[in-house]
């Protein structure tokens, strides 16, 4: 089987500067060659990443409305939905290596022109679902499930020149969550999305959470995975832009990705926010190590 790595230094969704190195770091960690050593056939893109940087550079980006930097989330993430796109019609799997989360809009976007059908595991901490009209923060990071949907107040350029809505809500399904904004949690309930929180973590335990996520997503769809680091405990990732307390254990973390690999219905993954520039070097290479063994479970890897 074959898998095609696009690696994106992207860090215009949020403030913190360091989470475009992320890529990069997980390539040098060695990722590549541990992918192939499972049996994968492996190719990386250079060339969108290079192509990324120069199109995270957008003049005159200062904000429209609430939203910070829309000219390059936009303008990157219209590539990243092409790229996507192009790997799923060549029949491999697409892994996605952010960059911030904001590129969960062009991954999901590009996975949904292959499979209409597909669903999407979103795991977080956050559910990234706000509008241009109830962020807070202005940060797109934090907006990427609304475009997809088609939420009141996303249908505004850049973005509805090439993101047109693709995701129903009963698509979804989120896990991990505990750091959700008032006015996300009235558009999760009004639009009745499935929501794992921590709290179901803590209560059912994720065995059960998963079979329950596998129950909503139904036997034979396509599945997107997009894994934000910082669902897990920053105890066990530290090095990520946006870290909240009480979050995932590192094996909660893995059995999630390994029960979703399982299926055998991936067909796309994100592996995002890891900030090599934040804390000290070892929590950096820590969080890196991470990013490459939640991919290696997205491939197969099993403990025995
Ligand atoms: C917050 C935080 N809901 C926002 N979101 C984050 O900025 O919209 N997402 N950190 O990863
Ligand atoms: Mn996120
Ligand atoms: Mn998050
Ligand atoms: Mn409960």
């Amino acid at each position: 089987a074959s898998v095609e790595v696009l690696g994106y230094p992207f860090s215009g969704g949020q403030p913190r500067g360091g989470v475009d190195e992320g890529p990069e770091a997980l390539v040098k960690a060695g990722l590549l060659d541990q992918l192939s050593a499972l049996g994968w056939e492996v190719k990386f893109n250079s060339q969108a990443m290079n192509d990324v940087r120069e199109l995270a550079v957008q003049e005159h980006d200062s904000g429209i409305g609430k939203m910070h930097k829309p000219l390059a989330v936009s303008a990157v993430n219209e590539r990243v939905a092409a790229d996507v796109a192009a790997i799923q019609e060549r029949g491999a799997l697409s892994l996605t290596l952010g960059g911030d989360h904001s590129l969960g809009m062009g991954t999901v976007a590009g996975t949904k022109r292959r499979f209409p059908e597909a669903a999407l595991i979103w795991v977080d901490a956050h559910a990234d679902i706000n509008t241009p009209l109830t962020t807070d923060s202005g940060n797109l990071h934090g907006c990427p499930v609304s475009f997809l949907l088609g939420l009141e107040g996303t249908d505004v350029p850049p973005f509805n020149v090439w993101l047109q809505p693709c995701l129903r809500p009963e698509d979804i399904v989120y896990i991990g969550l505990r750091d959700i904004d008032d006015k996300e949690k009235r558009i999760l309930r009004e639009l009745g999305i499935k929501v794992f929180t921590m709290h179901d973590v803590d209560a059912h335990g994720i065995g059960r959470v998963m079979e329950r996520v596998l129950a909503h997503v139904g036997a034979a769809r396509p599945i997107h995975l997009s894994f934000d680091v910082d669902a897990l405990d920053p105890t066990v990732a530290p090095s990520t832009g946006t870290p909240v307390r009480g979050g995932l254990t590192f094996r909660e973390g893995h059995y999630i990705v390994e029960a979703i690999a399982e299926t055998g219905n991936l067909v796309a993954v994100d592996i995002v926010e890891v900030n090599p520039a934040l804390e000290d070097e070892a929590s950096a290479a820590q969080t890196v190590a991470i990013g490459c063994s939640l991919s290696r479970a997205a491939l197969g890897e099993t403990l025995f």
